[in-house]
């Protein structure tokens, strides 16, 4: 409850504030993309994690502010990205389920992008296993209101949810993003090697573009690249960081 009230305030202080992940292709290392972690500022506990205040905010329905904050923030800061030539491709911003039962989110989505001026195809939203797992008539057309306006939309964590892949023909999505847990034991685990390599064989048969989150070493990069995986990110990389940080990352490259 403290935690929850404290939250309320944090909004309108703003203790909010996002970092960003960069998103490679493996294939050439260019800059595809980012995507947009929360990060909660506290002035007594310091960074406190979104796996943390994620849950409170969508208990309390404070996840609808908070997420049409972050729509707008990552969208204005993709189209600064665009102008300057750093965004060949898209901005992620992961979607909580009660974000996506609310139902607003077409205007949520349609709002940021016109403030911001970013094109719709720059915008991709990241939804999990579990809430494709688990649309209704509603969510369904919410999805498919935002893929006709041109959003791209990703399957995240794949591959820890249940195992029916039926939704994968009934959802409007474009993409898959491998679970860490199976990229980190790529090298070792035969089990994460085999399942890393179905499910790139699978997206690429099914026309989905497949990212591998989670790359923290060489070897790793090494086999999603032999396997033909399209994209990655990971603190091999570049950790998530603020817009300054990041933007000395983008000049270090340059
Ligand atoms: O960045 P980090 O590993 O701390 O993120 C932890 C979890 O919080 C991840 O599951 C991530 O998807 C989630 N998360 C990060 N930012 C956001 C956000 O803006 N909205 C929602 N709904 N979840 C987020
Ligand atoms: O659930 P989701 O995939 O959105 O969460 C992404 C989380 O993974 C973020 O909290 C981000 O900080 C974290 N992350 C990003 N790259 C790496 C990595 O290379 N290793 C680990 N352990 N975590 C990572
Ligand atoms: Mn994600
Ligand atoms: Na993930």
């Amino acid at each position: 409850m403290r935690l929850e009230n404290s939250l309320h305030a944090a909004l309108s202080r703003s203790e909010l504030l996002l970092h960003y992940q960069p998103k490679l292709k493996l294939d050439t290392g260019e800059l595809f993309g980012y995507e947009a972690l929360i990060r909660w500022n506290h002035p007594q506990m310091g960074m406190v994690s979104p796996a943390q205040f994620i849950p409170i905010a969508e208990d309390s329905s404070l996840i609808v502010p908070i997420g049409d904050w972050v729509l707008h923030t990552a969208c204005a800061q993709a189209r600064r990205w665009l102008d300057r030539g750093d965004l060949l491709g898209r901005m992620a911003v992961n979607i909580s389920h009660r974000q996506l039962k609310l139902a607003n989110l077409v205007d949520s989505v349609h709002s940021a992008l016109q403030h911001s001026g970013l094109p719709a195809e720059c915008l991709e939203l990241e939804i999990t296993e579990s809430m494709a797992m688990d649309t209704t008539q509603e969510t369904l057309d919410t999805l498919v209101r935002l893929r006709e306006m041109g959003v791209h939309l990703t399957i995240d964590d794949f591959g820890t949810g249940y195992s029916s892949l039926s939704y994968l023909r009934k959802l409007p999505i474009d993409g898959l993003k491998i679970d860490r847990s199976f990229v980190a034991g790529v090298v070792q685990e035969p089990g994460d090697a085999a399942i890393t390599r179905a499910i790139i064989s699978l997206a690429a048969s099914l026309g989905l573009a497949v990212t591998a989150e989670g790359i923290e070493e060489a070897s790793q990069l090494a086999f999603l690249r032999e396997q033909g995986c399209p994209f990655g990110q990971g603190y091999f990389y570049c950790r998530p960081m603020d817009v300054a940080r990041l933007d000395d990352w983008l000049a270090a490259r340059r």
